[in-house]
């Protein structure tokens, strides 16, 4: 406490000596960053003295030692650095189950440059300094800048280890997968120890995934540092130290990554690069998705389906959770329940629904002709162990159960060979639940720490390892099982997985859910910020329960929820048992249409959603995204503007829709949405925002080099009204849309709608294929882009020729301009003039139609 007091008065102190002397609030930063660095270090102790230290310099690094410390620094990129550090001659083995050998062994060659005081090396884009005496590194820009430095020198308790950095005053931290809690991860500290948490609250930590990676964000400047280390691990933003964060783990290697922007999308971009990007998932799966815990007859499920249709509510799929099973025995059907579960699912898909079957890791301890899993996993010496050899059994929903080795390939390709029969009957999608694992008959609600895994896995040695370090992989080793098994079984289609527990890398194989939330409007709230911090953290593709997994929301929750939830990647609606209903049609005919309207509106942005989804597929960009992603220098000090009060409950989805709930979503009271300068249309009605500029922040800038161009973010006043969703369109952009569908397997009958919302960088894209097979990678996809311009004459619209071979499913456009309006009233298209004209409707909006025959058009209206 003292010292922290004593802090603080030093720092202003400092702070107003230097605005004295008129050094600039950058200078008094800085210094106060170093002054913290040189108080925390003298907290910890006075240093032993150093032993001798010497540098190897690498072709692509550096690598020191320093008695029997050793340091190892190599670019892979000019922008990618990886760290290591090991005790003793050896170092520990080149391995991951994040990051792919190919990409860890990735090198660029560097210019050494070490002096009396420090080793370092130099690449295009960064310098990196080690300390001789310290060993401590310091990363820095090619103008000197400083980006990250070590605070402290590498610490080791035993087999534990901690990296410390100094943490300037103006940085942000984002990331770490689905933690709870604010978008900002400064002040915060966190566990990654993959756990069940049923109704985990915001305070809640350690929740069901370990995707240690974080970004750090400071006055436009992104970096990422991934730490790829299974076991547990700790991440603390400055909670324990003011002016120091650090991460560390229990045990295993000192392997980190860290990697430059400078902006913040080229950080995703570069993660995704180190750990993989998603899959292109089938189409469908970006459709609305009805579940429960659980639909428990043929009977229900087809009922549920019918009234979907019936009620004309857009839907994808249909989810079976454990009670179709038999005594919830793994990869069995209860055949009282479920007749016919291929009959079933074949009278679903000629509904166009997609089925998802939960197959939950456990397999039933159950010898003999009635369960083969068990059978078939024993015969293959599938199953986990005790340290005495025999198999480890746990207690989870079919009662005592066995757990399969899935860090062996061998195992993995057994655990895909289960699915053939379900995948024969014709279920599309599975569902890995309680992988963390859960067991309910421990302590520790999950396996002894002492349980022995074996790794069959090219990079790590064939050797057993505890449960203390696989815990963390297991659920995604899980998946990948799952994902590589289907693969297996149908290798022409793309299989749709959703896994619960994961790690660094899990995006590769399986989209996620945040688990069992509950039906509050305070979780409602929280879904946006985990959404957006695991979109950062590789998972493109994620979702939380609509209407909240545990209890039961009001009509109104329930609306609010399937609003939001039409506008994020998976819009599944799915409950707990004993918990009301909560299809959209709960709660009477005046909220049912709500939702529906909402759903609907989901359905017709579906061009733009799957072009969102390809892009994620190539890029790792994920679908719903924070602010500063897209728009860092949005103010006037570059700190993100997510941090503003007013604008935390927003979020995009891709970089041109802007989604704002109120930021408190239960209140009544108004409330003022803030929106980068760049200017934005509503998308429910086209009209152009008129919002005034709010006044600067009293936050104090550190930026050397504030950019000179920025506007402050706009402030547009919003009532809160059930029915409404304010939903703003950035403009400059070409939005491509459908006509309405009941499912992605319908083909939308009518135009492609292009809504062109007038604007600087007017442009747009679209990309489509089957949405289900991998023949895109063979070149039967489409792929267009849009670009607008108005200049003297008028507007032009460029629309592009068809790249690839799938074709499209309209014959001709249809133009809906936002934000500009014709002198004349003529239109050109490929310089002829066309005799079909402008008309006005809907109000506000110039719309026209011309044919689309894949060539190309240059269309002019005057
Ligand atoms: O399989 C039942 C549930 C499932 O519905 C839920 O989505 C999972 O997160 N599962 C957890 C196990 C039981 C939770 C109480």
């Amino acid at each position: 406490m003292r010292f922290d007091r004593t802090f603080r008065v030093v720092f202003r102190t400092l702070a107003r000596a230097f605005r004295v002397v008129q050094c600039g609030v950058f200078c008094a930063a800085l210094a106060m960053f170093l002054f913290a660095s040189a108080m925390v270090r003298a907290q910890s102790g006075s240093a032993p003295a150093a032993p001798e230290s010497a540098a190897t310099a690498l072709a692509n690094g550096v690598e020191v030692r320093s008695g029997a410390l050793h340091e190892q620094v190599t670019a892979l990129r000019d922008d990618v650095l990886r760290i290591r550090a090991w005790r003793g001659d050896t170092p520990p083995e080149d391995a991951s189950w994040a990051v792919p050998a190919a990409v860890r062994h990735s090198s660029v060659p560097v210019i050494a440059g070490s002096a009396h005081d420090h080793f370092g090396f130099r690449t295009r884009a960064l310098a990196v300094a080690i300390d001789a005496q310290t060993l401590e590194i310091t990363i820095r820009d090619p103008a000197g800048e400083i980006l990250q430095q070590d605070a402290l020198p590498l610490r080791f308790e035993g087999d534990a280890f901690r990296i410390s950095k100094a943490m300037p005053l103006d940085e942000h931290y984002f990331g770490l997968g689905d933690k709870t809690g604010p978008l900002d991860r400064r002040n915060e500290s966190f566990t990654l120890w993959n756990t069940d948490a049923y109704r985990f609250q915001e305070s809640t930590d350690p929740i069901y995934k370990s995707i240690p990676y974080f970004m750090t964000y400071r006055a436009g400047l992104a970096m990422g540092v991934l730490l790829d280390n299974t076991w547990r691990s700790n991440f603390d933003f400055g909670k324990e130290s003011p002016g120091v964060y650090s991460f560390g783990a229990v045990a295993g290697p000192v392997d980190y990554y860290v990697f430059y922007g400078p902006a913040p999308k080229q950080v995703v971009e570069t993660y995704a690069w180190l750990t993989g990007t998603p899959p292109l998932p089938p189409l469908w799966a970006l459709g609305f998705q009805q579940s429960r815990y659980s639909y428990t007859t043929q009977a229900r499920v087809l009922e549920i389906a019918d009234r979907l249709r019936a009620d004309r509510i857009p839907a994808d799929a249909i989810y079976l959770d454990i009670d179709y099973q038999f005594k919830n025995r793994p990869f069995t059907v209860d055949r009282a329940a479920f007749p016919d579960l291929p009959g079933m699912i074949a009278q679903l898909k000629a509904k166009h629904f997609h089925v998802v079957m939960i197959t939950d890791l456990h397999i039933a301890d159950c010898p003999g002709p009635d369960y083969a899993p068990y059978d078939s996993g024993m015969a293959g010496d599938h199953f986990v162990k005790n340290p005495d050899g025999s198999v480890y059994t746990g207690v989870v929903w079919p009662g005592r159960s066995v757990f399969p080795d899935f860090t062996r390939q061998q195992t993995r390709a057994w655990w895909g060979t289960l699915y053939r029969e379900f995948h024969h009957d014709g279920a599309d999608g599975f569902w890995n639940d309680m992988n963390e694992p859960s067991i309910f008959n421990s302590p520790t609600f999950t396996m002894p720490l002492n349980v022995v895994h074996r790794i069959d896995e090219p990079g790590f040695a064939p050797r057993t390892a505890s449960h203390a370090e696989i815990h963390n992989v297991y659920g995604m080793e899980n998946s990948r099982a799952t994902f590589d098994g289907l693969r297996a079984l149908d290798p022409g289609t793309r299989p749709f997985v959703l896994t619960r527990a994961t790690y660094a890398g899990g995006q590769r194989y399986a989209v996620t859910w945040t688990g069992d939330n509950s039906s509050s409007w305070n979780h409602l709230r929280m879904t946006t910020p985990m959404l957006e911090n695991l979109g950062l953290s590789g998972f493109a593709f994620s979702g939380a329960d609509v209407s909240g997994f545990a209890g039961t929301p009001t009509p109104e929750l329930l609306t609010k929820w399937i609003e939001i939830g039409a506008f994020q990647p998976i819009d599944r609606d799915h409950s707990e048992k004993g918990a009301g209903n909560k299809e959209p049609w709960v709660g009477g005919a005046a909220q049912e249409a709500i939702r529906r309207h909402f759903i609907e509106t989901r359905y017709e942005l579906m061009p733009y959603l799957y072009t969102l989804a390809e892009e994620a597929s190539r890029t790792g960009l994920p679908l719903v995204r924070p602010l500063f992603l897209e728009f860092p220098d949005a103010t006037a000090d570059r700190h993100p503007m997510d941090l503003d009060t007013p604008a935390a409950g927003e979020f995009l989805l891709g970089p041109d829709l802007l989604i704002a709930p109120p930021p408190f979503p239960e209140e009544i009271d108004a409330y003022q949405a803030e929106l980068p300068s760049s200017g934005w249309y509503d998308f429910w009605t086209g009209e152009k925002i008129c919002a005034h500029a709010l006044p600067q922040p009293a936050t104090v800038t550190v930026d050397p080099d504030p950019p000179k161009d920025v506007k402050q973010p706009l402030a547009v006043p919003l009532t809160p009204q059930l029915d409404r969703l304010p939903v703003f369109v950035r403009a400059g952009a070409i939005l491509p849309m459908a006509p309405l569908v009941q499912s992605t397997d319908e083909t939308p009958q009518g135009p492609l709608t292009l809504r062109i919302y007038a604007g600087d960088h007017c442009a747009g894209s679209l990309y489509l294929d089957d949405g289900k097979s991998y023949a895109y990678q063979q070149g039967a996809y489409l792929r267009m882009n849009f670009s607008c311009q108005v200049n003297q004459k008028g507007l032009e619209l460029n629309i592009s020729a068809h790249q690839g071979s799938y074709p499209a499913w309209w014959k001709e456009i249809r133009a809906e301009v936002y934000g500009w309006t014709p002198v004349e009233g003529e239109l050109l298209v490929n310089a002829k003039k066309v005799a079909a004209g402008i008309s006005q409707r809907p109000k506000g909006a110039v719309v026209f139609r011309i044919a689309d025959d894949g060539k190309g058009a240059k269309v002019e209206i005057r």
